[in-house]
């Protein structure tokens, strides 16, 4: 299976859909939507640092594990951070820059293995199937990354699997006709597994390189629509052996510590391959990512800035953890 690597969208070369000043950066979007997780950091851990001449004991660093404990990036992460500092700084004076190098370095290296690629087929269509809980930003997701593709010249067709709503296929049939790719539809509330089955077919007659299947939103805790999922994806391997090449799992960036429970139970019935973290540019707790990467090994591929098909970026660790500790330091 080969992997398919998207070029960082430089906004310079792109329309933008609102006007330039309206809408920050990529670094400036992400730290908005890092702030919440930023801000614990930036309070309670540089608070640890301003008793002058204070010394690294025992009291600081069970008040530096309580400190890490209370942002989102998970209770392992926090104790290798403690562990670190402790074996850095034990008795000495406390040095805010190991500590803050300690969190760098320790985030890293838990979003290792993270990267801006894609799975793809080494020969025939990329079947891509996008599962998520109610709400969470599938189709916009969709939307977004179809946009890349055809911005990258491929051909690219979409399934409308999710046939429990009328207004969701009518949602992906507008941004398929804006998009300029192919769409299959089907019946109101018909098997979406027949659906997924004459989009990869047609995928494959039609010489697309890249087929991308909707779902609609079910809960980790409903066992029937998770079967759902995993009849889907058996569907769509009888077409093509190694299909489909991803599974991503689509996952609202103020779920918080729900982001796990969804991780778990879309990794164990679909055969998630990976995160697309949407509405990371509102006020959210992405910081989960940290806990959800390591635990379940699934790796954050691409982070939603926005709603507009060009509000996508791949997700780049070191900018992800400079986010998080910005301003840690400063005074
Ligand atoms: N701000 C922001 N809004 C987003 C983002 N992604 C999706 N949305 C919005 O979130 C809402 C839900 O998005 P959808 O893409 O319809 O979500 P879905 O998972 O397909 O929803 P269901 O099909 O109902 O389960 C819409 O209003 C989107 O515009 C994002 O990255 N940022
Ligand atoms: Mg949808």
């Amino acid at each position: 299976m080969a992997l398919f690597r998207f070029g960082r969208s430089d906004s310079s070369s792109e329309a933008p859909a609102e006007p330039a000043a309206d809408k920050p950066g990529f670094f400036g979007r992400l730290r908005s939507g890092l702030s919440k997780t930023a801000q614990v950091l930036n309070t309670d851990v540089r608070d640890l640092f301003k008793q002058e001449g204070r010394h690294v004991d025992a009291d600081f660093l069970e008040e530096l594990r309580r400190a890490l404990v209370r942002t989102d990036m998970g209770p392992s992460a926090a104790e290798a951070i403690v562990k670190d500092v402790g074996e850095r700084l034990r008795a000495r004076v406390v040095d805010p820059a190991v500590v803050v190098d300690s969190i760098r370095s320790t985030l890293l290296a838990r979003l290792t293995g993270t990267a801006d690629t894609l799975a793809t087929a080494a020969s025939g269509p990329t079947v891509i199937l996008v599962t998520g809980v109610n709400g969470s930003g599938k189709t916009t997701s969709i939307a977004k990354l179809a946009r890349r593709f055809t911005t990258d010249g491929k051909r690219v067709i979409l399934g409308a699997g999710d046939t429990f709503r009328a207004a969701a296929v009518e949602q992906l049939s507008m941004w398929a006709g804006r998009l300029g790719a192919e769409i299959v539809r089907g019946e109101q509330g018909c098997d979406p597994a027949s659906v997924a089955h004459r989009a990869v077919t047609r995928a494959v007659e039609g010489d697309f390189d890249i087929c991308i299947i909707d779902t609609a939103g079910r809960l980790q805790t409903q066992s029937n629509l998770m079967q759902e999922l995993g009849k889907i994806r058996r569907v769509i391997s009888k077409q093509i052996a190694d299909a489909p090449h991803e599974v991503l799992l689509v996952i609202d960036a103020t779920a918080g510590q729900n982001a796990l429970s969804q991780a778990e139970g879309f990794k164990e019935a679909a055969g998630c391959t990976g995160i697309v973290l949407a509405k990371l540019d509102g006020s959210a707790r992405g910081g989960v990512v940290v806990p959800v990467t390591e635990r379940f090994e699934l790796p954050v591929k691409f982070v939603g800035l926005g709603e507009a098909a060009e509000d996508l970026e791949a997700f780049d660790p070191d900018a992800f953890v400079a986010a998080l500790l910005e301003g840690t330091l400063s005074p």
